[in-house]
């Protein structure tokens, strides 16, 4: 018996160790309080010790700070600290969404996090194209033990006007957190459900929406607007007006160039493309 020490070789990585060795996690119990812990499994493991009393200092990998990258007429250009973002910590995935409807895209980070912690996204709010800053008290919180973030994506759920969140975690459950920033502002909105073509020959992936009111022009297509673990092709497509109460035009152009112009002039509501 004893402490399998020809799976706990320290510094060794799972895959080098011989054939038939009993992969797995052990914990002794050594002498004088001393415990004695070793973790080889193929997925990570997550447990929570308690009453400890002193333990070894674990070093980490310095995460790489996130970036944001201003398209300027086609080139790139760093503006992450100019713009207000600033935070170093393993993400996994962002989405790009107007969380408030005052017309201005903001931004969700998903951390990677720390499987023995709670931990929330960062939620940046856009403040008119003129500087991000972080929302603190937006809610969203995963208590899951052992869970780690991964995807996140954004759907007005309820089709109220506002964007809800889905979060994804690995060894966690998804979970959805409903928006009620409308209990915070008296933003406008107006969705459009776009449809596939009304000729049949193009689908609703990829398709664009413009809206045009109060003098401003707000675009929106078909697909996604994050990548990591998320794919999403949600065909409801929403739009922040801020004050504004009056719609000018809405067109909606496929992927074939079929363009149709939806009549309206309210807010507040959904409207839709034949289909
Ligand atoms: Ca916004
Ligand atoms: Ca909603
Ligand atoms: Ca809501």
């Amino acid at each position: 018996m004893g402490f399998p020490d020809d799976v706990c070789v320290e510094g060794q990585k799972i895959q080098d160790l011989p054939e038939g060795v009993n992969t797995g996690l052990y914990i002794g119990y050594v002498w004088n309080k001393v415990w004695r812990l070793c973790s080889q499994t193929r997925s990570a493991t997550a447990g929570v010790i308690n009453n400890v009393i002193d333990a070894p200092t674990s070093s980490y990998v310095k995460p790489l700070p996130a970036m944001l990258l201003e398209n300027q007429n086609g080139t790139f250009v760093e503006v992450t600290q100019t713009m207000g973002i600033h935070f170093e910590a393993p993400t996994t995935s962002v989405v790009a969404a107007d969380f408030n409807n005052d017309g201005w895209q903001d931004l969700l980070y998903m951390p990677y996090g720390n499987m023995a912690e709670i931990h929330k996204p960062i939620v940046y709010l856009n403040h008119q194209g003129e500087v991000f800053k972080q929302m603190a008290d937006h809610g969203i919180v995963i208590t899951d033990l052992g869970a780690t973030g991964s995807g996140v994506d954004v759907i007005d759920y309820d089709k109220d006007g506002d964007l809800d969140i889905v979060t994804a975690n690995e060894r966690g459950r998804w979970r959805l957190f409903e928006n009620h920033s409308d209990s915070r502002n008296a933003n406008h909105f107006i969705g459009v459900t776009v449809n596939d073509a009304p000729s049949g020959t193009a689908t609703k992936l990829g398709a664009k929406a413009t809206v045009s009111a109060c003098g401003n022009v707000w675009e929106r297509r078909v697909g996604d607007t994050s990548s990591a673990y998320a794919v999403a092709f949600n065909n409801d497509l929403l739009f922040g007006l801020g004050t504004c109460e009056k719609i000018d035009k809405i067109t909606v152009e496929w992927t074939n160039g079929e363009t149709v112009e939806l009549l309206t002039e309210t807010v507040d509501k959904y409207v839709a493309t034949k289909g």
